[in-house]
């Protein structure tokens, strides 16, 4: 009996002892490198975004944000990361939220310590990858004038299941957008599948004008996954005086480092995006064929199968053809290989209903709508 009783007590002080080290775990914070991997990037911000407002922080003895290593405890909780929640923590004050995003990961960003190791990320099986689309919405013409380019992620055949946030770098040749704070923006549309409302989704976006580059990232920071596919915002990029600063033929535009995290707070690879803009489209209305009577659409009403053909009997190029249902969501976007000047594609499968196509062909872009019986 007494000695069970000193069993137990030696158990418990070892409990105890076991407690107090782990309560006393000491790490090292780097305010803003939320993952812990050496450096600053919109891969933190979905890392923020998994430990938003979790509990039983423990606050650092100095709160602040500047780039060291500063020194504070554990807090002993991960999530499904892996990474402890006290990097998150950016600033010390034991609570992680929208501070730690304003005035670490902004503030740091790009900045790395030690040598920075690539986040973990499972490669994505090939029929699992969801996509990242860009698609022109208009044809600005002079200085100041503004481009938007509307974003889309997942499509109906690979959408995204249990979608927790994104990020991805915007590239663009700086040369040719104008010099000024806001030359680069996203907004989120407000029916987004993401989801739109500021309580529900936080947009972080970091711009270097000069590099060329502009970081987003998107993250459900109340940690309840969406499922979806289709448009989710919109970049507007203004641009130069492109009639001063001649670019080359192409305006180019890209999507690269673009990653999502799923509702296990596990990321994701995402398919980036490229999209050339022939620059004659951003600078004079005068040449620029845009006219909807160019491509024809038939029949319409359709029932099984739709055929596009060019007016002037010219031949489709290097085009893309994306197909819309009526509430913007993209159903279908490819990019037919061979010249022709008819192409067809089926459209048996779709129910019912007004659906929107897209087709952009060598200089031009033209939006049909048409009636599927
Ligand atoms: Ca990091
Ligand atoms: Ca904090």
């Amino acid at each position: 009996m007494v000695r069970s009783t000193l069993r137990v007590i030696a158990l418990g002080a070892a409990a105890m002892w076991c407690s107090l080290v782990q309560a006393q775990q000491q790490i090292d914070v780097w305010p803003g490198d939320v993952s812990n991997n050496g450096v600053v990037d919109g891969v933190d911000v979905l890392f923020w975004g998994f430990a938003y407002q979790a509990p039983n922080g423990i606050a650092r003895a100095t709160i602040s944000t500047d780039w060291s290593a500063q020194a504070g405890q554990a807090w002993q909780s991960a999530g499904g990361s892996g990474v402890d929640f006290a990097h998150a923590d950016a600033n010390g004050d034991g609570v992680v939220d929208h501070q730690d995003l304003n005035e670490a990961i902004y503030t740091n960003f790009g900045l790395t310590h030690g040598s920075a190791q690539p986040d973990d990320l499972p490669a994505g099986g090939s029929g699992q990858m969801p996509h990242i689309l860009l698609l022109p919405v208009n044809t600005p013409g002079d200085d100041g004038d503004t481009l938007f380019i509307d974003v889309m992620l997942g499509t109906d055949s690979v959408p995204v299941q249990d979608f927790l946030g994104t990020t991805f770098e915007f590239t663009f040749n700086p040369q040719f957008v104008a010099d000024h704070p806001d030359a680069i923006q996203f907004g989120l549309f407000s029916n987004a599948w993401i989801g739109s409302s500021p309580s529900e989704t936080t947009i972080f976006l970091n711009k270097d004008l000069d590099a060329g580059s502009a970081t987003v990232a998107l993250v459900r920071q109340n940690n309840d996954p969406v499922s979806g596919y289709g448009l989710i915002g919109r970049l507007s990029i203004i641009m130069e005086d492109l009639t001063i600063v001649r670019p080359p033929a192409f305006l180019k535009f890209g999507i690269q480092h673009a990653v999502w995290a799923g509702g296990t707070q596990q990321l994701g690879p995402v398919r980036g995006a490229a999209l050339n803009l022939p620059w004659q489209q951003l600078t004079s209305s005068a040449v620029l064929r845009t006219s909807t009577d160019e491509i024809r659409l038939y029949p319409n009403p359709v029932r099984n199968t739709l055929y596009l053909k060019d007016e002037d009997d010219l031949l489709l190029t290097d085009a893309r053809v994306a197909l819309f249902d009526q509430s913007g969501r993209l159903l279908t976007d490819y990019s037919p290989k061979v010249a022709s000047e008819v192409w067809s594609f089926p459209v048996h499968h779709l129910p019912p209903g007004t659906y929107v196509v897209r087709i952009t062909s060598g200089q031009r872009t033209c939006t049909k709508r048409f009636l599927k019986r």
